[in-house]
């Protein structure tokens, strides 16, 4: 007897809320269907690559369907360099890329590119979520570029196939692919390699035919881009902490309502929560998993690492000068902070 008293209040209950689901909120009315194209440089099937198709969803669900992503993985709308080139001129609207290849528009961005900065990732989340790293992505916008929010790319490490990089005198005559950055390529010298900066999107060939002997990525791109099966040693230096940014292009972004702006934002805030937990994840089971692809793995001795560090410091000064000293010390501060946490 109840239930049937019930059945008919439920329907009613069920047809209101579908109505009022139907009617646009006051925030829905801000929102137009759009289409986000999207681009990254890893393979689909990558810890960049799994946050891409999160941050799409979560938008997607955030805007009641309006925002789509469309995602171009594998560097298929251009490697980093020239999608930053087409977000400024407004012809793609969103990537995610390594914050060096930056550095031709925003030399401070080479900042986060100096070795052996971080001892961990704490450090480098409080930094680049703190006031440091907020302050950076201010710089963007002056130059058609809106910088979201950084996700992890890792640590790097060494991969070659000439021998294990024990100590400096063992990378003396290796080709070493770099980010195009003068920073690595100043560091890399000065470590003995020849280094030689090639877009991200090239380096697997150039792996394959031998135009380089060697790279430097976190073990997760090793992995995903399956640098496995061209490289044959894994030398664990850890020698810089790596952020990707994730971008938007200042003119797209600048003719969005301000609710559209603020569900992007919170998407991709979201996205860089499941990105880093993503990436740790992998970041653990990484070095096993390319052990039992055959890579011959070694440790640094740590003063072999001091060596190192110590070589990197007069290109450090010199690009320190370059940018203003002050840019340095307050780094510096801002990393002794986060220590202190
Ligand atoms: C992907 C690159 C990559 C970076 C590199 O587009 O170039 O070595 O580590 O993640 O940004």
């Amino acid at each position: 007897m109840l239930r049937s008293l019930l059945k008919p209040l439920g329907l009613c209950l069920a047809l209101t809320a579908g109505l009022l689901a139907a009617l646009p909120s006051p925030a829905q009315a801000e929102l137009r269907p759009r289409v986000i194209r999207f681009g990254y440089g890893l393979a689909e099937d990558s810890n960049q690559g799994r946050a891409v198709r999160f941050f799409a969803e979560e938008l997607l669900r955030l805007s009641a369907g309006q925002l789509k992503v469309r995602s171009f993985g594998g560097a298929s709308l251009g490697a980093d360099i020239q999608m930053q080139n087409a977000l400024i001129g407004g012809a793609q609207e969103m990537m995610v890329g390594s914050t060096a290849t930056l550095v031709g528009i925003v030399k401070v961005f080479g900042l986060y590119d100096l070795p052996f900065l971080f001892n961990d990732v704490h450090e480098a989340d409080a930094v680049l979520d703190g006031p440091f790293g907020q302050k950076l992505l201010t710089l963007l916008p002056a130059h058609g570029l809106i910088g979201l929010t950084y996700w992890e790319n890792g640590f790097r490490d060494l991969t070659n196939t000439r021998r294990p990089i024990t100590r400096l005198e063992d990378l003396a005559g290796v080709k070493l692919r770099v980010m195009q950055n003068p920073l690595y390529i100043d560091v890399f010298d000065a470590f003995g390699a020849h280094a030689v900066p090639l877009p991200f999107s090239e380096l697997f060939t150039a792996l394959e035919t031998g135009t380089v002997d060697g790279q430097e990525n976190p073990l997760t791109t090793i992995q995903s881009d399956k640098f496995y099966e061209v490289q044959r040693y894994l030398s664990l230096t850890h020698h810089v902490y790596s952020p990707w940014i994730l971008l938007a292009s200042g003119p797209w972004w600048n003719g969005l309502s301000a609710e559209e702006q603020a569900l992007i934002r919170q998407a991709a805030a979201a996205a860089r929560d499941f990105e880093r937990a993503d990436t740790r994840r992998q970041a653990a089971q990484a070095l096993a998993f390319l052990e039992a692809q055959g890579m011959q793995v070694n440790r640094l001795p740590v003063a072999e690492i001091e060596r190192m560090r110590e070589r990197a410091q007069p290109a450090s000064e010199r690009f320190a000068a370059e940018i203003g000293p002050q840019w340095l010390s307050e780094l510096q501060a801002a990393i002794s902070q986060a220590r202190q946490h």
